[in-house]
């Protein structure tokens, strides 16, 4: 009689795990709800401002740079000899230049003025020379 029961509780056991994979999942289980969709945008580069700066010694071409405040300018520089540096401090920036390749600066300037930038890397005798002026307006 138990050998019975313990059948007939393994059939139906059996019987129900059978039917739960087997049957179709009920429609409310694949119910998807979008409650928030956001559209991150694209960093902006309007309005950026790109100049190029070819640095030699012991000169910067232009060595005055004119750009307006509050639009992001991004300097494409190299270099037309040796190893030189990009160095404009009132706005942290201080980058190498090496030969046969761009280094890019990019920056925001956030205030208006004239501003000293200079070779950072010693290139030479006429290194100390060599600057050049960025002009915000
Ligand atoms: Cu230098």
């Amino acid at each position: 009689m138990k050998k019975a029961v313990l059948v007939l509780l393994a059939a139906l056991f059996w019987f129900n795990s059978a039917w739960a994979m087997g049957s179709a999942p009920k429609k409310e289980n694949y119910k998807v709800e979008i409650l928030k969709m956001e559209v991150v945008p694209a960093p902006s580069t309007a309005g950026l401002q790109v100049i190029k700066v070819i640095a030699k010694r012991y000169e910067f071409i232009p060595n005055a740079i004119e750009v307006k405040a509050g639009r992001p300018v991004r300097l494409i520089l190299t270099s037309e000899d040796v190893t030189h540096g990009f160095a404009l401090k009132e706005f942290g920036i201080d980058k190498q230049i090496e030969t046969g390749k761009e280094t890019i600066v990019e920056f925001t300037p956030d205030k208006t003025g004239a501003f000293d930038f200079r070779c950072s890397v010693f290139c030479g005798l006429g290194h100390m020379g060599m600057k050049g002026k960025l002009i915000v307006k």
